[in-house]
């Protein structure tokens, strides 16, 4: 399921390796994430040199990245240029919404069912879903009274058309902070409606200067064996220092330098940032002392400051011109954890203390049930008829080594809760979890063996591992309301769903269990 950046590498490698195979993809187009979230200011974070995939030589040759960081639109174009070469298209099924997928002891076969009534049965079901691809419900009082229109930036219309109008968005998370500075150059007016302010780092994205590309494409092999040999699944010349050890002066000469640089550079700064709170404090004082500087208005600055979580413990968000959009004349900050959100009206919305703001046009930014929410929209059903959804809305996404949940056989589930994922280079750590698989299967071919799945013990102690390296770590502290633990949805278990590890220990972790005849699943 699913025919965005694992999707299609599956596709290729287990087509290739001689497997029938079938991608189920509900969009009209391949792509998943980066088809949905076509908004304007929409970018990844990770340079467009390494957000790409390694596996095929004259392909990395031959594409023509032209910005430093991808636009959603380049990202878009890539894997459609990939689903076009490798010639994917023919196994792909778009507009294929799956709904549910019932587990059949007998055939030790997955019976898969589609909104349009279709059916499919397969031996392996492989859940190429994404992390962040089921928005969140929208939680805002009386929003159905508002007249004007709604638009989500998880599914933006191809033909939007903002010049001119009073706009408002709700969210400043990663895309509300894409959008936001997107959207102040064409509208009339910008409301911003924050909750909890963000740390945002500038991107710094600029064209690729001439002959930058050649140079890179010159020693592909080897920046591709950095990237994965990086905790992040991506280089990054971190400093091995910590940043207590260093005076004041140093820190700051090195905080100000990679913020000159530019993104995720900048969490490298020092070693110790997301284990020491000293030093954690001392990044969050740097971003801001920027936000006074960069602000004009210092009480709009007072409020885009974070102060309620370490810097990393929500995800760094890496953005262009976010703090100098509140400069601008037709944008407005209205801050909601004080004075809250009480209701929409007809033409905009009330906060508690009776101050209204209207707009004709309403932008959610507000967030995805990251994770598990693929899994639970679905009907899916292991052993005995026990539904995924019960057990996760229960006790969280339980897998061992992210990549099988016990009961559910032949499931497996490439870069999501339990993996490194969303804390790494995505494509990186797809890229590693497409090989495990594809040498997974040959050995179950090799071996006549017909069924895989997580064994119960090894899935507790692995759910325990993961939730213990997030506590080395200051990633789960303060009130970050993040998603990676679930906290930003009420009633969702929280448990720190990504590996905290990085994918060079994962990598260990699943070198170590397929080399020990796949220690920790119990193979059939
Ligand atoms: P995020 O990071 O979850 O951000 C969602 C934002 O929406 C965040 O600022 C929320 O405030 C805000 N939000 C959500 N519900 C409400 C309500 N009811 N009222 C006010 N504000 C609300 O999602 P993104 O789409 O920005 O980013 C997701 C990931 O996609 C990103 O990190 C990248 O990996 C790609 P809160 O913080 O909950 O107070």
């Amino acid at each position: 399921m699913g025919a965005g950046f694992s999707g299609l590498h599956l596709l290729h490698r287990l087509r290739g390796d001689g497997y029938s195979v079938r991608v189920l993809e509900s969009a009209p187009e391949v792509g998943g994430t980066w088809y949905w979230n076509r908004y304007p200011g929409a970018r990844c974070d990770v340079e467009s040199v390494d957000y790409s995939y390694s596996w095929d030589g004259d392909l990395q040759q031959e594409w023509e990245w032209t910005e430093k960081y991808p636009a959603q639109r380049d990202i878009l174009a890539y894997l459609s240029h990939v689903a076009d070469r490798f010639d994917l298209r023919k196994d792909v099924e778009l507009e294929t919404t799956v709904t549910g997928a019932t587990w059949d002891e007998s055939t030790s076969r997955w019976s898969v069912r589609t909104e349009d009534g279709r059916a499919y049965a397969a031996q392996f079901l492989v859940m190429a879903v994404g992390c962040l691809s089921v928005p969140k419900e929208v939680d805002l009082p009386g929003l159905e009274h508002f007249g004007g229109q709604v638009l989500r930036t998880w599914n933006w219309p191809e033909d939007a058309e903002l010049a001119g109008h009073d706009v408002c968005v709700i969210g400043t998370g990663s895309t509300g902070a894409q959008v936001v500075p997107a959207l102040a150059e064409v509208v009339a007016r910008l409301t911003v409606v924050q909750r909890t302010p963000n740390f945002v780092i500038p991107t710094r994205n600029r064209p690729l200067a001439e002959g930058e590309l050649e140079a890179v494409k010159a020693e592909y092999p080897e920046r591709r064996r950095r990237n994965a040999g990086h905790s992040a699944g991506v280089f990054r010349s971190d400093n091995p220092k910590n940043a207590m050890e260093v005076d004041a002066a140093e820190r700051q000469a090195t905080f100000q330098e990679r913020w000159e640089g530019g993104g995720i550079n900048f969490l490298g700064s020092f070693a110790d940032l997301m284990f020491d709170q000293a030093a954690n404090d001392a990044i969050c004082s740097f971003v801001r002392e920027k936000i006074g500087e960069i602000v004009e208005d210092q009480k709009v600055a007072e409020l885009l400051k974070p102060d309620s979580y370490p810097l990393g413990a929500k995800r760094p968000v890496v953005a262009t011109d976010y703090y100098e959009t509140f400069n601008r004349p037709n944008v407005s900050l209205v801050d909601v954890r004080e004075n809250p959100l009480e209701a929409f009206t007809e033409s905009g919305l009330a906060l508690a203390n009776g101050e209204q703001h209207d707009f004709d046009t309403l932008v959610l930014a507000t967030g995805f049930d990251a994770f598990t929410g693929a899994f639970t929209k679905m009907e899916i059903r292991g052993r005995d008829g026990v539904l995924l959804r019960d057990v996760w809305q229960e006790e969280g996404p339980k897998t061992f080594l992210g990549l099988s949940s016990a009961g559910f056989p032949n499931m497996l589930m490439p870069a999501n809760a339990g993996s490194p994922s969303v804390l790494s280079n995505m494509v990186t750590s797809i890229e590693q979890h497409v090989s495990w698989i594809a040498d997974l299967l040959a050995e179950m071919r090799a071996r006549g063996l017909r069924t895989v799945e997580a064994e119960p013990q090894a899935q507790e102690k692995w759910v325990e591992h993961v939730e213990e390296v997030a506590h080395m770590t200051l990633w789960p502290n303060g009130d970050s309301g993040s998603w990676y633990r679930g906290a930003n949805i009420a009633g969702k278990p929280q448990l720190f769903m990504p590996y905290a590890a990085g994918v060079v220990e994962y990598g260990k972790a699943l070198e170590k269990s397929a080399k020990s005849g796949y220690e920790g699943f119990v193979l059939a």
